[in-house]
């Protein structure tokens, strides 16, 4: 059994230059594992606490002050360093420590298991395959809180090259789409600046539909049948939206207010028109009814719950009830540690809801979540596409074809 020697802990900053915290856990005495906590830009209402109070330095001085408690666990095992976690801090939101902490512990502490005992950290999170290889589902497009004025209001436009086989020619794929989105842009406005949203999608002065047909003259630019090697995705983010008081979702920056019922005709209108394969958040985090309408009249896309599951088994639970979602985001920071997050994906696939591995749009250099993906059978990793900690995720996958343990590209 690897056993936790050691814990060393320090802020560092995000891809936005945001303070977070960074853990290295040691394994018998000489094994180092590292992780960096990721932050979100949209985040849900239900979503753990990064930090208490917002800071990282109080997460820190808590933590420091019960290091001793995690010496000598298992560095494998998730559900122990998770028992610790819970046992100190108590609450289920990890308010007392923060998600952050939570987050950056576990996860080291698997990757420190990992180099002591000599194999890739997926095998230790799922020990038997077989494996398979998400789809990388990248941003090539986008605006909300990611973005500035006078950018789409909608989050992000995502590709996916559902036609492959081979993981390095979906990389490819994407990185040609995103290439070829650019041109586009600038054949429209002379004036683009090239500018790029949080995650490294493109942020053209552009509205909500002229953002779709942007990404799907790019797809077709490229070669690609539109839905057949490649279809695009939409995270809507509609939470962000969603005006509760006046009962709306407003599109501020396109100066139009939808209702609840025009929205789900909007977003059933978007799914059939672009053949969307993935849909995230189409409507807002406590509709579990108009989610469940676009999931029944739209079977072969991923109608994708986000800021509505909040990697939480509790609401992956209602939504199971609902049938609102075909699929579920996973980021192990919005419950807190990596043995919250295995829970969830256990309540996910137990009711054949499937799972998308994702990034934040505040990220790291760290690539753990490729190894999340392979060992949740996620069908698609949310990663981006370009960017050093974008790249640093999709560099790993290919890393983990020399183990030749992975049979392929995941079933859609
Ligand atoms: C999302 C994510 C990642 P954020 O909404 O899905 O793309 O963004 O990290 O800002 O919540
Ligand atoms: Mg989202």
């Amino acid at each position: 059994m690897p056993s936790i020697t050691g814990i060393k802990s320090r802020t560092v900053f995000d891809s936005r230059g945001a303070k977070t915290i960074e853990i290295d856990v040691i394994t018998d005495e000489k094994f180092s594992g590292r992780a960096c906590a990721p932050s979100g830009a949209s985040v849900g209402k239900y979503e753990a606490q990064s930090f208490p109070k917002n800071s990282p330095e109080k997460a820190l001085d808590v933590l420091k002050a019960n290091e001793i408690k995690f010496i000598g666990l298992d560095a494998a095992d998730p559900k122990a360093v998770f028992e610790v976690l819970r046992s100190i801090y108590s609450t289920e939101t990890y308010s007392l420590v923060g998600a952050a902490v939570a987050y950056a512990l576990s996860l080291a502490s698997v990757q420190s298991a990992s180099k002591a005992l000599d194999t890739p950290m997926f095998t230790l999170l799922k020990p038997h395959g077989p494996y398979r290889f998400p789809f990388p589902l990248g941003n090539i497009l986008g605006g909300g809180a990611h973005a500035g004025p006078g950018t789409p209001d909608i989050q992000e436009i995502l590709a996916c090259p559902v036609g492959v086989r081979d993981i390095s020619e979906a990389l490819e794929m994407n990185f040609r789409v995103h290439k070829e989105v650019r041109k586009v842009i600038q054949a429209n406005d002379e004036d683009f600046t090239y500018g790029r949203g949080d995650e490294g999608g493109w942020a053209p002065k552009a509205d909500n539909d002229q953002a779709l047909e942007i990404a799907e003259r790019a797809v077709k630019n490229c070669g690609f049948t539109l839905g057949d090697d490649m279809s695009l995705g939409i995270d809507f983010a509609s939470s962000t939206l969603w005006d509760a008081k006046a009962q709306v979702y407003n599109y501020k920056r396109q100066q139009i207010t939808r209702d609840r019922y025009k929205q789900i005709d909007y977003v059933n209108h978007l799914i059939k028109n672009y053949k969307l394969i993935y849909a995230e958040d189409p409507v807002n985090e406590e509709d579990f009814e108009g989610a469940a309408i676009i999931t029944k009249d739209n079977k072969r896309c991923l109608v994708t719950g986000d800021d509505m599951l909040v990697t939480n088994v509790m609401r992956a639970k209602r939504a199971s009830e609902y049938k609102a979602c075909s699929g579920a985001i996973l980021k192990v920071n919005q419950a807190g540690s990596l043995y919250d997050a295995m829970n969830f994906a256990k309540e996910c696939t137990a009711n054949g809801i499937k799972l998308i591995t994702s990034h934040r749009s505040g990220e790291s250099i760290d690539s753990h979540l490729v190894h999340i993906a392979i060992s949740t059978d996620s069908k698609m990793l949310k990663a981006g596409i370009v960017g050093g900690e974008r790249v640093a995720k999709l560099n790993e996958l290919l890393r983990l074809r020399e183990y030749d343990l992975i049979d392929g590209m995941a079933v859609l």
